[in-house]
This record gives structure tokens, sequence and C-alpha cells, in this order.
């Protein structure tokens, strides 16, 4: 019998790698998706025939308890959240309800409809915020700078809670930044590397940017969704930060992207207050040695893999969208 995996938040960037390498294993995948009046499955379109779509919201517990009665899935990730750090200061409450409250309508779905099911919970680096050592580690005291971190802390700390009051087997990933051609155009990789495919096709003449210092251990999305089913895999559930164990800036993100395009980045780069934060994450690099000895897990991808990667799919994209 193949086994039932149910994703929230499929339609996002992991949520389409995970579908990808939970089917590639055997799976019968569910995917949790929002009603919007507009359909937004370009991500998964090309895995879309081989996915069971359900209808439900992280706002919704009975649409959650409805989708596992029906699905009875074995597994379930939870992906689904509102995870751009910007728009968590315009959208606090939203974030809060969605990002922190929306972890124990689904925690307590499973708890309810079946204990047995293995959840996954995607925690984020963004709870390290001002950090309070580096490397980063399972260890390290959180000190969440956004509203959306903040959010990710307590829906970390309430996967823990099930986890240890009602014996769930919940695991929570505390995944550093990763990225792909598939990344969200607000996020600053995928911002630079289109920009970058568009200013080399004579579509836009500046790229305008916040704080090039942040520095970020940025990773591949494909990369990191291996090291979510590996923690369900495990006898015990447990906490893993995934991380490169490197950590560039904002600003060699630019230099890189531009130069892979043979531009001077100094040309067309202008800082803009907009995309400054109220509070700012200014370093951050985690140490995976935990995930690496216990779970067997390895990147394949490094940050200059990573960017070439992205830039030439965006040369490619607008090409095609020129033509
Ligand atoms: P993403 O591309 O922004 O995808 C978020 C997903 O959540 C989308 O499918 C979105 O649906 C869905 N969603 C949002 N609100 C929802 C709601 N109320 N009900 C149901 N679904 C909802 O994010 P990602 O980069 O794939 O990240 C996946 C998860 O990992 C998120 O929880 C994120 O916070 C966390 N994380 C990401 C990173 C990273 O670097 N990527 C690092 C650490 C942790 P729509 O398509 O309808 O908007
Ligand atoms: O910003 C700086 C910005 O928005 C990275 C999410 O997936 O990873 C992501 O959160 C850095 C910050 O990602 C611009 O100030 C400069 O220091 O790409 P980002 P993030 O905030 O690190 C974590 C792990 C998550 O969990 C989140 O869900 O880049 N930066 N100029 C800029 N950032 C943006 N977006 N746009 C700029 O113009």
């Amino acid at each position: 019998m193949a086994k039932r995996a149910l994703i929230t938040g499929v339609t996002g960037q992991d949520g389409s790698y995970l579908a990808e390498l939970l089917l590639d294993q055997g799976y019968e995948v569910s995917g949790m998706v929002r009603r919007s009046s507009t359909i937004n499955f370009e991500r998964i379109a090309h895995i879309q025939d081989r996915i069971n779509l359900v209808a439900g919201d992280l706002l919704d517990e009975v649409s959650m308890i409805n989708i596992l009665k029906e699905i009875r899935p074995q597994e379930v990730y939870n992906l689904a959240a509102q995870s751009f750090v910007q728009t968590s200061w315009n959208q606090p409450v939203l974030t809060g309800e969605t990002t922190a409250l929306g972890v124990t309508r689904v925690l307590d779905a499973v708890r309810t409809v079946d204990p047995e099911i293995r959840f996954y919970q995607a925690s984020s680096s963004e709870m390290f915020g001002k950090v309070q050592e580096v490397p980063q580690v399972e260890t390290t005291p959180f000190y969440p700078r956004s509203p959306y971190g903040v959010a990710k802390v307590y829906g970390h700390w309430i996967t823990v809670n099930y986890r240890e009051s009602y014996d769930l087997h919940a695991s929570s990933g505390i995944l550093f930044n990763h990225e792909s051609p598939r990344r969200g155009l607000e996020f600053v990789t995928r911002k630079v590397t289109h920009g970058v495919a568009r200013i080399a096709a004579g579509l836009q003449d500046n790229l305008a940017l916040g704080n090039l210092d942040a520095q970020r251990d940025w990773g591949f999305a494909a990369d990191y969704v291996r090291a979510m089913w590996l923690m369900l895999q495990q006898d015990q559930p447990d906490d893993y930060v995934v991380a490169t164990g490197e950590t560039h800036s904002v600003k060699e993100l630019v230099e890189l992207s531009f130069a892979a395009a043979d531009l001077d980045w100094e040309k067309y780069v202008v800082m803009d207050e907009r995309f400054l934060r109220p509070a700012e994450v200014d370093l951050l690099v985690g140490d995976p040695a935990k995930a690496e000895k216990v779970l067997g897990w390895h990147r394949d991808v490094d940050f200059a893999q990573l960017v070439q990667m992205m830039v030439e799919a965006d040369i490619a994209l607008v090409k095609s969208q020129q033509a």
C-alpha cells in the first residue's frame, strides 16, 4: 500500500519540491489549497494531475479535520504560512493567525483525527533573529526580530508542546533561507536574479534594494525538502537545524548575480529605504551537524551554483516571455 501524505502550502516553493520528492518515493500526495478568485498553481502545474488537491485553510480548523478524516494520511507536512518577513509588520495579526495559531489548528486536527500521524513543522532561522551565538544550533536561544519570527517561535514551541503533551510524532525543521527558480519574486534572491535578467534584456534600468549588509545562510530548496522527509522517517521525533554552514551578504549575492550576466552591479543597484525593515536580522549561519549525523542529510548545491542556476532560469524565463 502506498503511503499517504498531506502537504499544507503545496502551491508554495517548498510545497512543490516536496510534492515531487514524495511522488518519486511512491506516495499518494494530497495538497491543501485555499480558495482564491484566481488559480495560482504555476509551481505544481507539471505534477498537478498526480496530486490530490483538497480545499482548506489554516485559519479554519474544521476544514483541516475534514481533510484528515477524508484522506487518512500517515504524514502531514505543515508548510503553509504567511512567509514574507517584511509583510509581517504590515499584517502582524494575520501573520499570527496563520503562521502561529495555524500550527495549533493543524496539530489539534492531527490529535483529534489520528494521533499516529507523523507531523512536520516548517520552523525558521528567523527565530534566532538577533543571534545569541554563532553558528546557530538547535539549542541556541531564540530572539525573533519580526512579527513573522515571533509567530514562528510560537509554532515551534506548540509543536514541541504537542509532542510532549500527547506523545505525537511531531518534528520541527529549523530551516535557514532556501531558494530556487521557484522562489517568490519578493524575496531578495529572486528579486535580484529576476532583476538581472530583466536588465540584461533591456526591460529595466535599475534595481532598488534595501540593506546590502545583511548576511544569510542560503541553500537550495530541493536539498532542504529532503531533510523534511528524513525527519518523519526517524523512529523518534526531534528538532533539526538545516543549513549550509556558510554565510554571504546581500551585497555578495548582488555581485555574483550581476556577474553571471556579465553586468557591473554598481551601474544598476540603487538604495531604496522602503525595503529597509523596522528591525533587521544581521547575521544568520547555521550548523547542520545534527541533521548530517542523525538524518544522513547533506546538501548538493552550494551558494555559487544556486545563484548561477537562478540567474540562468530567470534569463530563460524573461526570454520566453518576450517571445
Ligand atoms: P511560500 O512560497 O510563501 O508558500 C507559502 C504557502 O502557504 C503557499 O502555498 C500559500 O498558499 C500557503 N498559505 C498561506 N496562507 C495560508 C492559509 N491561510 N491557509 C492555507 N495555506 C496558506 O513559502 P516557502 O518558501 O515555500 O516556505 C514554506 C514554509 O517554510 C513556510 O512555512 C515558511 O514560513 C517556512 N520557511 C521557509 C524558509 C525559506 O527560506 N523558504 C525558511 C524557513 C522556513 P497561496 O499559494 O494560496 O498563497
Ligand atoms: O530577505 C535583505 C533583507 O526577504 C533577506 C523567508 O523565506 O528566510 C526568508 O526570510 C535579506 C534581509 O528573506 C531587500 O533586509 C535587502 O536581511 O529574502 P528575504 P528573509 O527575511 O531572510 C527565512 C529563513 C524565512 O523563514 C522566511 O519565510 O535581504 N534585503 N534588500 C532585501 N530583502 C527583500 N525581500 N527585498 C529587498 O529589496
